[in-house]
């Protein structure tokens, strides 16, 4: 428990960045059980892997032959023990984790103070965005663009990372995009406020106060609300006015917001008493919370048919039944989470965390329908968002080069 809370707080430190370390070298995704043996991600444990092992046999940390990936009971030496576990590994095989061609993994990462992109098909890290304390990004819905927050403002890239258009900021905070892409929200945490950006004329048009320290935000499906997340309670701003209607007390420090698809229900994460609170969006009372087991509750995602509410604790990946408001089924994988993606084809989630037993920050792969952990892409520091995009990507050797002005 205190390295789980030691990392989230470390996040709060990663003012400065670290050392730009090559992601292609750094980022690496291992299987769980005996598919950790699959070294080259085909899906079986097979012939070219056990080339690939005999060529690190013998190697010691520290050394350039040693490749963590073979160590694979992680005691810093290749040898026979690992042998003996890929022998027994030796002949599996399963279908690749992704059902979905050409997607690419976005991670937020304050720690490297970086985005980090990652080719789910093919396993390689594909890129590495240098920010500035970067806060919150956005696919847009044609999955052409890119919006990142970060401490001097919001950037907008293009499919190949290059910066389109750049508006001036202050404070890197959450960020929202209202449906058709002509606005942006991006959050002003030291100041209390919102940023309304008109992303036609590429240039802040408005302010929006609301609640103490201003987290996440999510918008009404017909567009005319968004509720913000605050430290300890939720600011409902009516889009039409740009202004904050009400103020929603929450006791507790809140992390998460989503709205329902259909618009009349909006779901918060209460962090310190492990609960999910239910408010009515047509009174904006609040009626119900769900107690969840756990340390804490973080980051929150609707599945994509809107039925099932997953939920982040401090070891699980919990579903929840929105219309029963009953927890379905849990997952445990880790010591600590952070974020949660979901595929856009809704197959499989994605979750910053801190693996069992050694405490590394990873992504965790799920399979939903399975429900199993199925690996976790290793090499982050703190995965604070995730988000996916498709791309063309064809592997190219080194990073892909992002000039900020
Ligand atoms: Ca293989
Ligand atoms: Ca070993």
């Amino acid at each position: 428990m205190t390295v789980r809370i030691l990392w989230v707080a470390a996040s709060l430190l990663f003012a400065c960045p670290l050392a730009a370390v090559d992601p292609a070298t750094r980022l690496y995704y291992q299987a769980t059980g005996s598919l950790a043996s699959d070294f080259d991600n085909d899906g079986s444990v097979g012939f070219t892997d056990f080339l690939a092992f005999t060529e690190r046999f013998g190697a010691v940390v520290g050394e350039a032959s040693y490749d963590v990936r073979f160590d694979l009971d992680s005691n810093g030496l290749i040898d026979f023990d690992d042998f003996l576990l890929f022998a027994e590994a030796f002949g599996n095989s399963s279908a690749p984790p992704q059902t979905t061609p050409d997607l690419a993994l976005y991670v937020l990462d304050p720690g490297t103070s970086s985005i980090d992109v990652y080719n789910l098909k093919n396993h390689l890290a594909q890129g590495f965005l240098p920010f500035r304390n970067p806060g919150s990004m956005k696919v847009s819905a044609d999955h052409e663009r890119l919006y990142v927050n970060e401490q001097f403002g919001l950037f907008v890239l293009n499919d190949a990372h290059e910066v389109v258009y750049s508006v001036p900021g202050t404070s890197s905070g959450q960020l929202v995009l209202n449906k058709d892409e002509t606005l942006a929200y991006a959050g002003e945490v030291g100041n209390d406020l919102i940023r309304v950006i008109d992303l036609i004329a590429q240039a802040a048009v408005d302010t929006i106060v609301v609640g103490n320290r201003p987290g996440k935000m999510a918008i009404s499906p017909n567009g005319r609300w968004l509720y913000s997340a605050n430290v300890s309670d939720i600011s409902v701003v009516d889009l039409n006015q740009n202004a904050e209607v009400l103020r929603i007390d929450i006791d507790g420090s809140l992390n998460a917001i989503v709205i329902a698809p259909t618009g009349d229900r909006a779901y918060y994460s209460v962090v310190n008493r492990t609960t999910v609170g239910v408010i009515d969006t047509g009174t904006n009372a609040i009626i119900g919370e769900i107690q969840l087991e756990g340390e804490d509750v973080n980051d929150m995602k609707l599945s994509a048919d809107g039925t099932r509410l997953l939920v982040n604790t401090s070891t699980s990946l919990v579903e929840l039944d929105v219309a029963r408001n009953l927890v379905v089924r849990s997952l445990m994988m880790a010591e600590g989470t952070s974020t949660l993606g979901i595929t856009p084809d809704g197959l499989f989630a994605y979750i910053g965390s801190l693996e069992p037993l050694i405490f590394e920050p990873s992504v965790a792969v799920i399979d939903l329908s399975a429900w199993r952990l199925l690996g976790r892409i290793k090499g982050f520091t703190f995965p604070q968002e995730i988000a996916f995009r498709r791309t063309s990507f064809t592997p190219t050797e080194g990073d892909v080069a992002l000039s900020l002005p």
